[in-house]
């Protein structure tokens, strides 16, 4: 395909319910969407970084300027043959990952619906549902959190996983198991504690948790390797896995025994497809992560699930779950069995609501080949 021209448009969106982690609170997001257009039609993306530097380093802003300064230049006028070249032939630029995957994911996305074939289909998923679970925010009271779980369970989620932080964890998980002794229940500390923390963290191995993820530094796999050593319960890792190689790291290490992929984290769907091929070899499971994603992001993230390796549920929920009105039709829909189900129009195989759009955007830009 031929790339011609580039539209991005930084929405703004009001999340249903602020989320709060170990690292800040988001109340809104500044979604920044890109629209690739090409000689054999037209394709999404999203850029899934955060509107502050705290999750990665990346914002809403630095991937406006990486795109605009770098990224469109080194693709608008190229003929690139799919999703895989895409990435390539924006190797020259380091990091910027979830950047680079918006325009990965639009490649692909033209590329499906250029065949006319799903997105799960041309990436070789193989499931037709995927299975989902939802990521609830550390809450003020206890209680407040013991009614989103009987909320979430009673719509059918799979698994529940919750925001940990030092002062919010041991009493909270107490809570939280005396009244759901069963369920599949995970945490996720974003980076919150130190090596140091062992013994406080060793106290969570009697919660009967499927994985810890990312209670350490967010780039630091070898304190990760120390800590798993001392805990029974496995470790994910979310923040500290860029690509195949932090993988490849990881599992040499023994500092995880799950792995999130965040298809924005690792640059898209090329490299996702590898670390889930890598770990599936390597006996590791792995799930999708989410960022607050639109409609967008959220549906390349169901095609990115239906890929064998990915056996665990996701944090891909309904879009309900995050916006009055998503940007797309249909929404996102989970049933009552906690299961999304795939769509089998070509591409990420949803309609993109442009009156929506329009009404959303705060900031766009044309970027055409000179
Ligand atoms: O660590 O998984 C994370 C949201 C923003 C930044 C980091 C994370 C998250 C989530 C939310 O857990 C997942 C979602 O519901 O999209
Ligand atoms: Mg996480």
């Amino acid at each position: 395909m031929k790339i011609e021209a580039i539209t991005a448009r930084e929405l703004s969106m009001k999340l249903v319910t602020p989320f709060e982690t170990s690292f800040g609170v988001t109340e809104n997001r500044r979604i920044l969407l890109l629209e690739l257009h090409t000689d054999v039609g037209t394709g999404w993306g999203e850029v899934s970084a955060g509107e502050g530097p705290f999750y990665n380093s990346e914002t809403t802003d630095t991937a406006w300027v990486i795109l605009e300064k770098f990224l469109a230049p080194m693709v608008l006028g190229k003929k690139i043959a799919d999703g895989e070249a895409a990435l390539r032939q924006m190797a020259p630029v380091r990091g910027h990952e979830m950047t680079k995957a918006a325009l990965e994911n639009a490649v692909w996305d033209v590329d499906a619906k250029s065949r006319g074939v799903s997105l799960s289909n041309l990436l070789g998923g193989t499931l037709q549902e995927i299975s989902s679970g939802v990521s609830l925010g550390i809450q003020a009271q206890t209680e407040q959190l013991l009614e989103r779980i009987a909320k979430e369970l009673a719509a059918g989620y799979q698994r529940i996983k919750l925001k940990i932080k030092p002062g919010k964890d041991v009493e909270v998980l107490k809570a939280v198991r005396s009244k759901y002794p069963e369920i599949a229940l995970t945490v996720d500390a974003n980076s919150a504690y130190r090596l140091a923390d062992a013994e406080l963290l060793k106290q969570l191995d009697e919660f009967n948790l499927t994985y810890i993820e990312q209670p350490l530094d967010w780039n630091d796999i070898y304190q990760h390797s120390l800590l798993q050593k001392q805990l029974k319960t496995p470790i994910c890792l979310d923040e500290c896995i860029h690509g195949l190689k932090d993988a490849e790291t990881a599992v040499a290490l023994g500092a995880c025994k799950v792995i999130n992929i965040k298809l924005g984290r690792v640059s898209g769907h090329a490299e996702a497809r590898r670390i889930q091929a890598f770990a599936m070899q390597n006996g590791i499971p792995v799930w999708c992560g989410g960022m607050l994603e639109s409609g967008i992001g959220r549906a390349h993230n169901i095609a990115m699930s239906t890929l064998p390796g990915f056996v665990l549920p996701g944090d891909v929920s309904a879009s309900r779950r995050y916006w009055d009105e998503d940007i797309i039709v249909p929404d996102v829909q989970v049933s009552n069995r906690g299961t999304i189900t795939v769509s089998d129009k070509p591409g990420i195989g949803y309609e993109v609501n442009m009156k929506k759009v329009d009404e959303l955007t705060v900031r766009k830009e044309y970027w055409k080949s000179s």
